[in-house]
């Protein structure tokens, strides 16, 4: 791992592409796999796409002025491959480079520190139609996609993310099958997937190192601390059979460069497809370790043993209240299960602030001294302002009140976090729930020209931030 240098506590909010550009078909950006997945699947069951979301493409100067304002120093947003290469390789779109840019150079004038992701679950439709993340080709298009973007970006972007969320993009797209391109409980290509995106991402981490651009690169990780629940049958087997599938699957490759042990047997032992593992990709992972962690911490997985019946996955898509059922359960292995001392979000996910400590701890007891920023944290709910248009969100702030006084117990037991992003910098798409869950520290108005006003949380984040700067 390289030495970082230290530098001031990063405090900012973080967005994706997809989920707020908007502009999805303008200055010559290609098709996405999400573009055509919510223009045409019947599993988009509430119809909502990105095409405008809340337009960050032409409002991008207000609201990164309103992050200033708000007393942020970082911005946390991804770049839309397919802006920037729309066929997924080859031809750059000149137009995407120069929106991006943009973004960048005002970010930089008002004194935030962008730190981008690469890739933030929006694969190009073009790679998409030639089996995306399972067709090891991959590997050389997304280091391609990679190198423009540093080339292009590195002058001024010091802090790069390869992938977001590896294993939550490929459970979703593999075992819950709500996102594209919806498989549903298909354990071969849900390993095959994650295991490229791992591959992919060291190689993109060495072409970084390489290039001598003096800035760091990480992974970002949703943060799966495993807890059993009491009177669990075989607590130890199970707990680390859920921590290879959830976590160890990826932060083993990222930050040690090398597979976790006895991952081939095991997958053997299941009847999982292990073929497409290759012993030069060794080498690739040893070489492409990460300078530093994302985590995006929202909750743990709770589980107990389960050994009757069906492996089932499922997602609560439909914020219908505590009663739908969240998660999976895996003949012989285990099933998610409920903490009824604890409380849920109307999705069905748990709010437990003590994830944010078990996760820090976890990982420096586990991997040592990597420094870590908390990349994602917030809170999805149902919204209406006031009758001066002002959303009281104390529900948001308590919540995430909770998770920073975690954050700083971790840090004071010696966990190395340099940074906490707020998720979202403003209402926008929510994968799949569309835009009746919102998470923003800024109301978006999305039929009065996405206007934006910020709500209670904005300020409460900001003097927060002013707190901890003194
Ligand atoms: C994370 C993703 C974000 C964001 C967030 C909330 O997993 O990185 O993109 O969407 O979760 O999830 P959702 O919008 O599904 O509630």
């Amino acid at each position: 791992m390289k030495k970082m240098k230290k530098q001031p506590f990063l405090w900012g909010s973080a967005t994706a592409a997809y989920q707020c550009e908007g502009a999805w078909n303008l200055e010559g950006k290609g098709l996405g796999e999400w573009d055509v997945f919510s223009h045409e699947s019947p599993l988009n069951i509430n119809g909502a796409t990105g095409d405008v979301s809340c337009d960050f493409y032409h409002h991008y100067e207000e609201d990164i002025r309103m992050m200033k304002e708000g007393g942020q120093n970082s911005y946390r947003f991804s770049l839309s491959w397919c802006r920037i290469l729309p066929e997924g390789r080859g031809r750059v779109n000149e137009q995407g480079i120069a929106f991006y840019n943009r973004v960048i150079d005002c970010c930089l004038k008002h004194g935030l520190e962008p730190n981008v992701t690469l890739f933030h679950y929006d694969l190009p439709q073009a790679l998409a139609q030639q089996g995306g993340w399972a067709n090891r080709d991959i590997l050389d298009t997304f280091e391609e996609y990679a190198k423009v973007c540093f080339e292009a970006f590195g002058d001024r972007v010091k802090l790069w993310v390869t992938i977001n969320e590896p294993k939550y993009y490929a459970y979703c797209s593999n075992m819950v099958g709500n996102y594209p391109p919806n498989h549903h409980v298909d354990f071969n290509r849900y390993f095959k997937t994650v295991y490229h995106e791992a591959v992919a991402s060291a190689k993109a981490v060495k072409i970084y190192h390489d290039l001598q651009l003096g800035g760091e690169i990480g992974i970002v990780h949703d943060s799966s601390n495993v807890e059993v629940a009491p009177q669990t049958k075989e607590p130890e087997r199970i707990k680390a059979i859920a921590d290879l599938f959830y976590n160890r699957v990826i932060l083993d490759g990222a930050i040690l460069g090398e597979l976790p042990g006895g991952l081939i047997p095991w997958l053997q032992e299941n009847d999982i497809d292990s073929s497409y593992i290759r012993f030069e990709d060794t080498l690739t992972l040893a070489q492409g370790k990460i300078d530093f962690l994302g985590l995006n911490v929202y909750n743990r997985f709770y589980i107990t043993d389960y050994t009757e019946g069906e492996t089932e996955v499922f997602h609560n898509n439909k914020g219908a209240g505590s009663t739908a059922k969240e998660g999976i359960r895996i003949k012989n292995w285990y099933e998610t299960t409920i903490d009824p001392t604890t409380k849920r979000n109307l999705w069905g996910r748990e709010i437990y602030p003590r994830c944010m400590l078990n996760t820090l701890m976890e990982i420096k007891e586990r991997y040592g001294e990597i420094p870590v920023y908390i990349t994602e944290n917030g809170h999805g709910c149902y919204e209406t302002p006031d009758e001066n248009g002002m959303v009281q969100d104390d529900e948001r702030i308590e919540m995430m009140q909770g998770y920073i006084d975690f954050m700083f117990k971790a840090m004071e037991a010696g966990c190395d976090v340099r940074g906490y992003y707020a998720w979202s910098t403003m209402d926008l798409y929510s994968w799949v729930n569309g835009y009746e869950k919102r998470y923003g520290l800024v109301r978006v108005d999305f039929d009065n020209n996405c206007r934006r006003i910020p709500k209670k949380s904005y300020f409460w984040y900001q003097k927060l931030i002013q707190e901890h700067q003194k």
